[in-house]
């Protein structure tokens, strides 16, 4: 299981087995050192657990408050097992802060029931920069990883669905 400080960045024994998987990953520009090292870890988790490099389709929107209308416009395509959703938000930066975490989240879960499909939440929400940092290949491990590892998940147990 997943905690605030602790590093889960490796393939769990029991991961069920990715090659027949289709990922659609929606990553937001903005904070982009950030966003790009978590989907690094993203891919990493894919690949690790044996994704085929055709089937992770990787599109970038502007900000974390479009990642919803991203994965929308995925979910619209046919084939995918799983979309992950990859932002930063940084809360001492912005005044928007509460308003986009909350549509994002929210938009997410409304995708989820519409679709029946996963739609994961790889948004990440720190105090600072440094915060973020320590999540993104830090300290606490990269939680894009953590992500791709609860694609798969998630896209075995809708498995048929
Ligand atoms: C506008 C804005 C601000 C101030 N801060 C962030 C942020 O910290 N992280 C993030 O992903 N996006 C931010 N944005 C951009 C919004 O997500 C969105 O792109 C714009 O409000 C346009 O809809």
């Amino acid at each position: 299981m997943s905690s605030a400080h602790q590093s889960l960045s490796q393939i769990p024994a029991n991961l069920p087995d990715a090659l027949a998987f289709k990922f659609g990953i929606v990553v937001s520009e903005w904070n982009e050192e950030i966003t790009g090292a978590l989907l690094n870890g993203a891919l990493d988790a894919l690949q690790k657990a044996g994704t085929k490099k055709e089937n992770i389709i990787i599109k970038y929107v502007p900000g974390s408050f479009e990642l919803t209308a991203g994965a929308s416009y995925l979910l619209n395509k046919e084939g995918f097992d799983a979309i992950i959703c990859l932002g930063c938000v940084i809360q001492g930066e912005t005044r928007h802060f509460d308003f986009i975490c909350s549509a994002v989240a929210h938009g997410i879960t409304q995708l989820e029931i519409q679709y029946n499909k996963p739609v994961i939440f790889g948004v990440l929400t720190p105090n600072t920069m440094r915060q973020a940092l320590e999540r993104a290949g830090g300290v606490y491990g990269n939680k894009g990883f953590e992500a791709g590892i609860t694609a798969i998940k998630m896209a075995d147990f809708f498995k048929g669905a």
